[in-house]
């Protein structure tokens, strides 16, 4: 598609700091006494050309008060705001219906992912974004409106039909990409594919919109032994040691529901995601980690002086380390050991993540 969203990134920083605000929303009612628009929840304009249009949730349950989960907006023609643009993902063969209630002389318009308008009821053509367009026709006035935006239907894998959704309702694929749906009516896509022992099992689900899918795959005897379960794009990799019909559960972290949200949690949507299944060749297993073994805090502390002209501190601190960490009759004990006097900050492994790896790999 050639559509290029110039005001994405603008939009997308402008949410987040939102979110690490904790999330302080104003009414409409309130942001009207300053003039601060309020289009579906943003606390903003939506832009006005197609490619300024900003995310509306059209799978989420509506709620005024989270950004793109709203449903009214408002035009101020006497201010130049003539138009409002939103986006959306949906698969090919999906439909969606679009309408607009106002008091002033509005009107709305789905265009496709190639930038077509197509009225307000539309079977999908090619999967990706699509848009609604809000507008004020000629001499109306300035006033608010109501979109209802409804997707209906499902094509995962190009089935025409909704993947299951637990593990006796599979849709079987081979290797290659699809395309997918979720939304707050449907949380989990069930897919089988055939695998033979040793063969390298693939797959990479990759949401739309900003959303949260995770991956969990299933043996030929229906016990998971493995999940993916990052943020945004998720790759999971498994060797096969048995063969036979496999399984994956593809689900969604449902991000409109506010008692799961843990702080400054990225307020994730619905839509389409993108699948790539590929089978062969050689996947490296999960890396299990090893349980810390219990260990005994002793109430004793190691001073190590920083000596930048001798090795005397260094000496001082591996002569330290058997005393501070040792095991005596089967138990660990573990006391700190301060190394003080000098405050550069080492630039190898100052994340966690690095961290880890560097002690997993160790
Ligand atoms: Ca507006
Ligand atoms: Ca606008
Ligand atoms: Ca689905
Ligand atoms: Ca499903």
């Amino acid at each position: 598609y050639n559509i290029l969203f110039d005001d994405e990134q603008k939009n997308y920083n402008y949410e987040l700091a939102k979110i690490t605000e904790k999330i302080k929303y104003i009414s409409i009612e309130q942001s009207s006494f300053d003039g601060i628009q309020n289009d579906i929840g943003y606390n903003t304009d939506a832009g006005d050309r197609i490619q300024s249009s900003i995310p509306i949730y059209a799978g989420e349950p509506i709620n005024e008060n989270i950004p793109g989960r709203g449903r009214s907006g408002t035009l101020e023609p006497s201010n130049k705001d003539t138009d409002d643009w939103y986006r959306f993902s949906a698969c090919e063969g999906q439909n969606i219906q679009a309408s607009i209630t106002s008091d002033q002389d509005y009107d709305c318009e789905i265009w496709n992912s190639v930038g077509t308008p197509v009225g307000i009821s539309y079977t999908v053509e090619a999967t990706g974004w699509q848009f609604i367009q809000v507008y004020a026709k000629e001499n109306s006035g300035d006033g608010e409106y109501q979109m209802s935006i409804t997707i209906s239907g499902q094509n995962d894998a190009e089935t025409g039909v909704d993947s299951g959704d637990n593990i006796n309702q599979v849709t079987k694929i081979e290797g290659g990409k699809y395309s997918g749906y979720l939304d707050h009516n449907d949380h989990e896509d069930w897919y089988s594919f055939d695998v033979n022992v040793g063969d390298g099992i693939f797959v990479r689900v990759e949401p739309m919109e900003k959303s949260d899918y995770d991956i969990h795959l299933y043996n030929p005897d229906d016990i998971l032994v493995h999940s993916e379960q990052f943020y945004d794009e998720d790759n999971l990799e498994y060797p096969s040691d048995i063969s036979g019909t496999w399984k994956i559960k593809i689900d969604i972290f449902p991000g409109w529901d506010l008692n799961k949200w843990p702080d400054n949690y990225f307020l994730y949507g619905s839509g389409v995601y993108e699948l790539e299944l590929s089978i062969g060749g050689d996947a490296n297993p999960p890396i299990i980690t090893k349980s810390q073994p219990e260990i005994i805090p002793i109430a004793q502390t190691f001073i190590v002086d920083n000596d930048p002209s001798t090795s005397k501190d260094e000496y001082s601190y591996l002569a330290a380390v058997p005393a501070a960490n040792y095991v005596e009759n089967g138990k660990r004990y573990v006391s700190p050991i301060v190394y003080q006097g000098i405050d550069i900050v080492p630039n190898w492994f100052t994340s966690i993540d690095e961290t880890t790896q560097y002690l997993l790999d160790d």
